[in-house]
């Protein structure tokens, strides 16, 4: 086969709301891109992500576009087959070429392939008429009823990533274009049409991958003799077809024995197999010029998920090589609204953010995307298992033609593409649609209209089983597996899965402990992105951000949630104060989310194994805004990272309540056990110590994988001053802090650190020492340089311990380095807030 990327294209805008200047102008476009992407490249739009420019695009969406080139191919050859590939089209369009119509596309998520080889021979006009994704989505409401959706715009009614459209944390810019390479392939004779490699591992160690194969044939030739040649590693498997196959679907099965497992980071390496599959004419005897060949990865290592009934409900464990796995996962979104820009190197950047904040699994949202392959690579490379939503969220998804067709085509297309992937362990049905369908007044302007259920208990169940039966499958999230709604509610926190919303929306984020999810797969809380993102973004050009700025149109533009001003202050209010002044509201809010997210982990991990795994809203942004995000639209860590990257180490302290009393958690989530001394004090804030441990005091030993709880008693937790005192408990390097007021009627010193900076090898090293409890000691690094970086943020410091920060940069002043406003504590907030 000889496959040809076609790259240089033109793109007009051609109908609808388009401004004078733009009507009609023909613009280089490159491909992959979008009207956005070519518009921008040249200048002839603003940046939709600065200030308010998103609005002033708003005339996009309804606008119509052409992407046209000269398609000049060689005539075929009277055996020759010439097609062409569309890997991915955005959204509706027609294709003509040379005048005469190819097809129409309506489904981003899918590739279309046309047979084009009558046209090819003189140069031909390629053109693909790209309709306002919005309109039709809008027509097809009126054809068949609209649906309850979660936002304005019927998202539900189009098979385009959804928070094209907008979303609580994502502009709405609706981009039209060929989002996916546009390939001419020339093949003869056959084809592989699909290759779907499914590997397993027996319990003695052997590897099987069992290649299913679809192979079409040209219909232009006889076909002779085939081979088919597949390689696992340094294992072989070739396969004779006698002449005369017209094709269709074949297996080919290759055993490797001793196969090395492949297992999630932190539980041991991630070994993968390189797989090829070649298909020749003839016996196979030359191997120069095979007719078509396919190359990828696989690797060995077995998933269940454990949903077994027992005495707190029903369970939700990811297993991996038969090994319950605690799951310490991100929501993970389009990493830019502006598809085309996500490099395979900004995602490894992403990934590794991932693993630094100590998380083992991103879940692929249902309101992105599937994936480019480059993602799974990198996760398959690191250990970062996938989660990954079929496309529908937080709406009722119709059933009728052509949805269902469309649903399943796109479904069996990247269950096969993504199958390879050893990261890959589980498929969802979708999110918060059998929730919203129970919860959100949806059923009575639904009456008989379909809502999706056809899609979660009977499509995807079957279109999985079929294509790629080696995973799990799980029906929403959130879901209560074996329960239908009405039996068992789907959001119910002893079942299955669970979002736990009300924290954010309602209640203050004490109430995470108001109940034991079997698996929190969201959660989470708001914050602003840094400040060098802001700057770049939403702020003001002067020094001084003024009172106010935050009810700002640029403020609110990027800040998408429903009230989400007035929850960051509700949610400030009881801890830290609201306070006054931009930066250091800006401060607070970023460490509130943090502190917000750290409450709930530690209260999560406490309860291991029933809790199997916490799934924080959210990784990543694909703008600059002020959202749930850990890191924000530039790439920089907010943090809430720092926090995840605390909460969720391999070992941790944590002191929390068992009923009317305390008890040190002692989290351990390695294979070695961990032993040492416990020592619990209680000190004041200042440091004087008060009493320490008569029952916490001795070794101990927490074995693999597990959590041991030390009862907290006696004069220990007999508290004289709530406002004055501090209760510290240590395990080796680990360290649990538990207060019994908040932050803001702590009598916390203003000013409880001293510190001292040195310059070293690419930046500075700062010690901080505490004179007085110091919380959530953090270098906002950023403020001085917007490369500038630090190893470790929202640090707690008893009186009288140091923590050492590395600050990557250069030519900082090492005095501003440990001033405000880039040395913050808890401390100087409270104080500022009164
Ligand atoms: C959940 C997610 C997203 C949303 C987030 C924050 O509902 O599934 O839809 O962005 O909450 O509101």
């Amino acid at each position: 086969m000889i496959s040809r990327e076609l790259t240089d294209w033109n793109l007009t805008a051609t109908g609808g709301p388009v401004p004078a200047d733009l009507a009609g102008v023909e613009v280089p476009a490159t491909v992959p891109g979008t009207n956005h992407t070519a518009l921008l490249d040249r200048g002839l739009i603003p940046d939709p992500y600065l200030g308010t420019n998103e609005t002033s695009l708003a005339w996009m969406k309804r606008a119509t576009w052409r992407y046209a080139t000269v398609l000049d191919e060689p005539a075929a050859a009277p055996d020759e087959r010439v097609d062409l590939l569309f890997e991915g089209v955005d959204t509706v369009a027609g294709i003509s070429l040379g005048g005469t119509g190819l097809g129409r596309t309506a489904n981003m998520h899918r590739s279309y392939r046309y047979d084009v080889r009558s046209f090819v021979g003189a140069p031909a006009d390629l053109v693909v008429d790209l309709d306002s994704a919005l309109e039709t989505a809008e027509a097809e409401a009126n054809r068949i009823g609209t649906r309850p959706m979660a936002y304005d715009q019927p998202f539900n009614m189009v098979r385009k990533m959804a928070c094209s459209f907008g979303w609580d944390w994502g502009p709405d810019l609706q981009t039209a274009g060929l989002w996916k390479p546009v390939r001419v392939q020339r093949w003869r004779v056959a084809r592989l049409a699909q290759v779907v490699p499914l590997a397993t591992v027996s319990d003695d160690g052997t590897g099987l991958v069992d290649v299913r194969l679809e192979v079409e044939t040209s219909g232009l030739s006889d076909v002779g003799q085939l081979v088919v040649d597949v390689s696992v590693g340094d294992r072989g498997v070739a396969t004779e077809i006698s002449a005369g196959w017209s094709g269709g679907s074949m297996d080919v099965q290759v055993e490797v024995p001793d196969a090395d497992l492949w297992w999630p980071a932190g539980h041991g390496a991630q070994p993968l197999y390189p797989i090829v599959v070649t298909l020749y004419e003839g016996d196979g005897e030359d191997r120069s010029n095979p007719l078509d060949s396919w190359s990828g990865r696989v690797a060995f290592r077995t998933v269940e998920v454990n949903r077994d009934r027992d005495e707190h409900g029903t369970a939700f464990t990811f297993v991996i090589n038969g090994k319950p796995v605690f799951v310490r996962g991100a929501n993970w979104i389009p990493d830019d609204h502006l598809l085309t820009r996500i490099t395979r190197e900004r995602l490894e950047q992403r990934v590794d953010q991932a693993l630094g904040a100590n998380l083992n699994l991103l879940r692929v949202w249902g309101g992105g995307i599937y994936e480019s392959d480059d993602f799974y690579d990198v996760c398959d490379e690191k250990g970062v298992m996938v989660w990954q939503d079929v496309l529908l969220a937080c709406a009722a998804y119709p059933e009728e033609a052509p949805h269902w067709a469309e649903l399943e085509a796109e479904l069996r297309e990247n269950a096969a593409r993504l199958a390879p992937h050893p990261s890959l362990v589980l498929w969802n049905g979708g999110n918060e649609n059998i929730w919203g369908h129970e919860d959100w007044d949806w059923k009575e302007p639904l009456g008989d209209l379909t809502w999706g259920a056809g899609y979660y208990y009977e499509l995807f169940p079957k279109v999985l089983a079929e294509v790629d039966p080696t995973r799990a499958y799980s029906d929403g999230s959130p879901y209560s597996p074996g329960f239908t709604p009405e039996e068992t509610h789907p959001n119910d926190p002893d079942h299955g899965t669970h979002h736990q919303w009300d924290v954010w929306n309602r209640v203050d984020y004490t109430h995470y402990r108001d109940d034991v999810p079997r698996f929190p797969s969201e959660f989470g809380f708001q914050g602003p992105a840094t400040w060098a993102t802001m700057q770049r973004a939403v702020l003001p050009d002067s020094a001084d951000v003024p009172p106010g700025f935050k009810e700002s149109e640029v403020f609110l533009l990027h800040q998408k949630a429903l009230d989400g001003n007035g929850k960051l202050d509700r949610g400030l209010a009881p801890h830290l104060g609201v306070p006054e002044d931009f930066a250091d509201w800006h401060w607070a809010t970023q460490l509130n989310q943090a502190r917000a997210l750290q409450f709930a982990l530690e209260h999560y991990r406490s309860w291991w194994p029933r809790t199997a795994g916490a799934i924080v809203w959210q990784l990543n942004d694909c703008w600059p805004v002020t959202s749930w995000a850990a890191v924000d639209g530039d790439g920089r860590r907010k943090p809430l990272w720092y926090a995840l990257k605390h909460a969720f180490a391999d070992r941790m302290v944590t002191v929390q309540p068992r009923g009317a009393d305390l008890v040190a958690a002692l989290v351990n989530d390695t294979d070695e056990p961990w032993t040492g001394q416990v020592e619990a004090v209680r000190t004041t804030l200042g440091g004087e110590l008060l009493a320490t441990s008569d029952t916490a005091a001795g070794t101990v030993t927490v074995s693999p994988r597990s959590v041991a709880h030390v009862p907290l008693s006696g004069d220990l937790v007999a508290v004289g001053d709530p406002a004055n005192e501090v209760l510290v408990v240590t395990l080796g390097e680990a360290r649990g802090l538990h207060r019994w007021a908040e932050s803001k009627d702590l009598a916390l010193d203003p000013a409880p650190v001293r510190t001292t900076v040195i310059e070293e090898d690419g930046g500075y090293r700062v010690d901080v020492t505490a004179t007085s409890l110091a919380l959530g000691v953090t270098l906002l690094a950023d403020r001085l340089d917007p490369d500038a970086q630090v190893d470790d943020q929202v640090v707690d410091l008893p009186a009288g311990t140091t923590a050492v920060f590395h600050v990557t940069g250069r030519g900082l002043d090492p005095e501003a380095l440990v001033a405000r406003p880039v040395l913050r504590t808890e401390n100087d907030l409270v104080r500022t807030a009164g």
